[in-house]
């Protein structure tokens, strides 16, 4: 078996989620005529709710006291938090409900690497509560991806060496984490052409072809 254990980022690539942020930042942005666009919302993948607070404000021409961006970053969370509270089980694809099963069955013991602090509360509106053998999120981190933080730590949970886990990434600067902590990257949906990542995921379920 190539891989012993598999580290999943969650938003964007185990569940929809990232289209939330989307949705969320275009919101706050609107609100404060401040312009937003794909491209701004790309930049914003695996990086930490401030961190990305940061980029949206850089449309803006007024300088904000931190009090204001606390105040806007819970602002751009409860409206995120809103749309997750719409999610149920059936916010999990098939494809990767069976993808998951499948890889488990192969004895591969499997792991969220996420940035976001709302990650227990998705894992349970879909229906993974309970799936993973262990979950790293933005709760139990200090540095935000590109840092390989979330990963290593993920990787420690799981009892694992980097090198005997691959980490599935939708976000360029996941990718980059992912290599700066000596893991191979499979890189799917916004991060698929990037030339770190050592697999080039077309859909989630290639994963089952990559660990044969
Ligand atoms: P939260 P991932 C990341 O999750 C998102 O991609 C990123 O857009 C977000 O800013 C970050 O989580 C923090 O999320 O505000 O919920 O703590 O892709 O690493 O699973
Ligand atoms: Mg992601």
């Amino acid at each position: 078996m190539r891989y012993k254990g598999i580290i999943f980022d969650l938003d964007g690539v185990i569940c929809s989620t990232d289209a939330y942020h989307c949705q969320a930042w275009k919101a706050f942005a609107d609100r404060l005529g401040i312009y937003f666009d794909r491209n701004i919302n790309n930049r914003l993948r695996g990086i930490s709710r401030m961190a990305s607070l940061e980029i949206v404000l850089e449309k803006s021409d007024k300088a904000y006291t931190d009090e204001e961006k606390q105040a806007f970053a819970a602002e751009k969370n409860g409206l995120y938090r809103q749309l997750l509270g719409n999610m149920s089980a059936a916010d999990l694809s098939d494809e990767v409900r069976d993808t998951l099963h499948a890889l488990r069955a192969r004895g591969i013991k499997l792991a969220v690497g996420s940035s976001s602090k709302n990650t227990p509360y998705i894992l349970e509106r879909i229906g993974l509560g309970n799936f993973f053998d262990a979950v790293s999120d933005g709760n139990g981190i200090t540095r935000s991806k590109p840092d390989p933080e979330v990963f290593i730590k993920a990787a420690q949970m799981l009892d694992l060496e980097q090198a005997a886990c691959l980490v599935v990434e939708d976000a360029r600067a996941g990718v980059e984490a992912a290599v700066n902590g000596g893991f191979d990257a499979a890189a799917i949906g916004d991060a698929k052409d990037d030339e770190r990542a050592r697999w080039h995921l077309r859909r989630f379920s290639d994963l089952i072809e990559i660990v044969k």
